[in-house]
């Protein structure tokens, strides 16, 4: 007997880089993001024998954070060891948000396997726990996680605003520096650490009126400068965190220029090289042409916004 979830990953447009040193892994600022479709991490999970096994795209592999994840759900719950079965029909660990759908998916089946029936509100926990990030991907549409509680909440369904966003793919290699990693070195090291906090808290309030009000230019500003502002965050860590290679600039200046001819269209990028463009329906397709036409760009990928994770009806 075995239990499958899927989740989608989700891309911030107000952006959460740094923690507390609280422990439950709680984030240091507040976030709002998007959930996407098309993209999704399905996860099996059945009993074993002995201890957990977890594996990759059918390999074997002893990832730390995920059998933490399982640890912290035998320390408050009976469950037996379990074989975690993962796999992502999108590049892994690149800035396309692998974590945030893997550990909500795992959460999922976790939960529905075991019987646990948890709320949505304690799987975000859970899921928080092992990925900041994924607390939003158990749910869809446009999400929120704030304080002082830390479990994500939906703002609008998936339906309630037809945001589309054009990924376009600079290299499938995975990243060198990890979130995790990346956020302690800029917590200490990087001069504007302080000022990053006091001022996403207020990005955050006017990017969720921004959203209620469905105020596309406005939301398209508010983005893009929490997103250049994390990079700069970042590039003033030390030593300097640079996710993006030339590909990843050349995508930021055409956007750019698309939406100053006129088309509703923003870039966002996380911990990695890849860029995301959020756009209105009508922006879509020139959006993706143009993407497609820059050297360096791999691959352009089409997503609408997603539902939360799911479990998958055997
Ligand atoms: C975000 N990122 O808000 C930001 C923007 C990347 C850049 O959350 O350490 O994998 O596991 O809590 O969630 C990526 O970091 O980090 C992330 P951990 P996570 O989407």
């Amino acid at each position: 007997m075995s239990t499958t979830a899927c989740a989608h990953p989700n891309i911030a447009l107000i952006k959460y880089w740094g923690k507390t040193s609280r422990p439950g892994n709680y984030p240091a600022t507040p976030s709002l993001s998007i959930t996407l479709d098309t993209l999704v991490t399905t996860t099996e999970v059945r009993n074993c024998e002995q201890a957990d096994r977890i594996f990759f795209d059918d390999v074997e592999a002893s990832d730390p954070t995920v059998l933490a994840c399982l640890e912290e759900f035998r320390a408050d719950f009976q469950i037996p060891h379990l074989e975690v079965h993962t796999s992502n029909n999108f590049p892994t660990a690149a800035g396309l948000a692998s974590s945030a759908s893997g550990f909500a998916a795992l959460v999922a089946a976790i939960n529905a396997h075991c019987e646990l029936g948890l709320d949505h509100q304690t799987q975000s926990d859970r899921a928080r726990r092992a990925s900041g990030s994924a607390a939003r991907s158990v749910f869809g549409g446009i999400v929120a996680l704030q304080g002082p509680r830390w479990v994500a909440e939906q703002v609008i369904e998936a339906d309630a605003w037809p945001l589309r966003t054009v990924i376009a793919i600079t290299t499938s290699q995975k990243k060198t520096v990890s979130s995790s990693a990346g956020m302690k070195l800029s917590e200490d090291t990087s001069p504007y650490y302080a000022s990053w906090l006091t001022s996403t808290t207020t990005d955050f309030k006017n990017a969720l009126t921004f959203v209620q009000s469905r105020d596309f230019d406005a939301l398209a500003s508010l983005a893009e400068f929490s997103c250049l502002k994390m990079h700069g965050l970042m590039l003033s860590t030390n030593p300097g965190l640079l996710y993006w290679n030339p590909a990843t600039i050349a995508c930021l200046h055409a956007i750019r220029e698309l939406r100053q001819q006129g088309l509703p269209v923003f870039f966002t990028v996380d911990a990695g090289p890849q860029v995301k463009a959020v756009c209105l329906p009508q922006a879509e397709d020139p959006v993706q042409r143009t993407l497609q036409g820059i050297s360096g760009v791999e691959q352009v990928l089409a997503t609408g916004l997603g539902e939360g994770a799911w479990i998958v009806e055997s």
